[in-house]
């Protein structure tokens, strides 16, 4: 009799406990490696109730391959451009509801209905910015304006490269006055040919990607390339360090937020999408983590201290000499063939 009591009771405690399990409200959301203010985070727990489930990556390829196999793990997620247009493709996005995200609408204008997805049917914008050199001005011999910089022997063993395979290609391509989205086997060897011989010639320091920044700032470097928010970061922590889009040109990149098909919490998925797009939190992550906003409201906000540095806000040539990557998957196994080459060069 007194075991069925203590059983009762411990059950009966446990009920209350195992409602309120069940009743808690998550979205999982799965973002790049340093890429949100924790506030930001904090004040949507607060203001909704609703918990975050926070994960990483590092490179969209890494990401893909989540998206791909880790079935409804994932409510909200942040792919760059040409990998949203890939994901339509495979058909696994949810079409945004827009009734549900208001704050859309602070959406500056020429981002909307943008080539990867027509009318915005499936994404919307997180941020944006450029692939650059991140350069020590006390360290370089004269003036840095050319991805030249990276293959000369002066900077033997100081020069920081991103493991990042388009990015990393398309620099390559674009030095070489191909397109980042070429499919010519030719432009794609001659490319790789240079960066197998950057890295035999022990020009390369290291090939990483968020590591970067601090190594700069600490002085370990000489020559970096790194995407833009990276590179104001840096700047910030250390004033001797610059950024260049090289003449030749470069890619620009809008990172989105997208409802994979299987997530479990598409309700919840659409409220953080709508309170990330909120201007006064939009300009929480913009201040945070240095990148471009595409959040016209947010840009008011923030206002000369945005609009008056080029690192944030690129005047139109430099956005004009650049390229947006497309989808290339038809490509991928030339392309990891090739990228295998150069990581694997001794
Ligand atoms: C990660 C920032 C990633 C932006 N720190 C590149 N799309």
């Amino acid at each position: 009799m007194k075991k069925i009591l203590v059983l009762f009771l411990v059950l009966s405690l446990m009920v209350p406990a195992f409602l309120a399990f069940a009743a808690e409200e998550v979205v999982n959301v799965y973002n790049w490696e340093d890429y949100i203010s924790e506030e930001a985070l904090q004040l949507f727990e607060k203001e909704t109730g609703i918990k975050v489930n926070y994960m990483n990556f590092t490179t969209n390829e890494d990401m893909m391959v989540q998206i791909r196999t880790s079935t409804g793990a994932f409510d909200v997620v942040f792919p760059s451009d040409y990998c949203v247009e890939r994901l339509i493709k495979e058909d696994l996005l949810e079409p945004i509801d827009y009734s549900k995200v208001p704050n859309a609408e602070h959406l500056v204008d020429w981002l909307k209905n943008p080539a990867y997805d027509a009318n915005d049917t499936y994404s919307v914008p997180y941020m944006w910015g450029t692939v650059g050199i991140l350069y020590d001005t006390t360290k370089v011999q004269g003036k840095i304006d050319s991805w030249s910089a990276l293959f000369e022997d002066t900077y033997k063993g100081e020069v920081f490269m991103l493991d990042s395979i388009r990015d990393t290609m398309g620099l390559a391509l674009k030095y070489l006055g191909h397109s980042m989205n070429t499919r010519e086997p030719a432009a794609l060897k001659a490319a790789t040919d240079l960066l197998v011989k950057q890295k035999q010639d022990g020009i390369v320091k290291a090939y990483q990607v968020d590591e970067t920044k601090d190594k700069m700032v600490s002085g370990e470097g000489t020559l970096a390339v790194v995407w833009s928010g990276d590179a104001q970061y840096a700047i910030n922590l250390n004033d001797k360090l610059a950024y260049v889009v090289p003449k030749e040109g470069s890619n620009v990149w809008v990172d989105a937020m997208i409802i994979p098909k299987t997530a479990r919490n598409k309700d919840n998925a659409h409220k953080f999408i709508d309170f990330m797009s909120r201007p006064d939190i939009a300009r929480l992550n913009c201040e945070y983590i240095e990148y471009s906003s595409p959040n016209k409201a947010a840009i008011e906000l923030m206002g000369e201290a945005y609009t008056d540095n080029p690192n944030l806000n690129p005047a139109q040539e430099v956005v004009e000499r650049c390229e947006f990557f497309n989808d290339i998957n038809d490509f991928l196994t030339m392309y990891n063939a090739l990228w295998a080459q150069v990581k694997n060069a001794k």
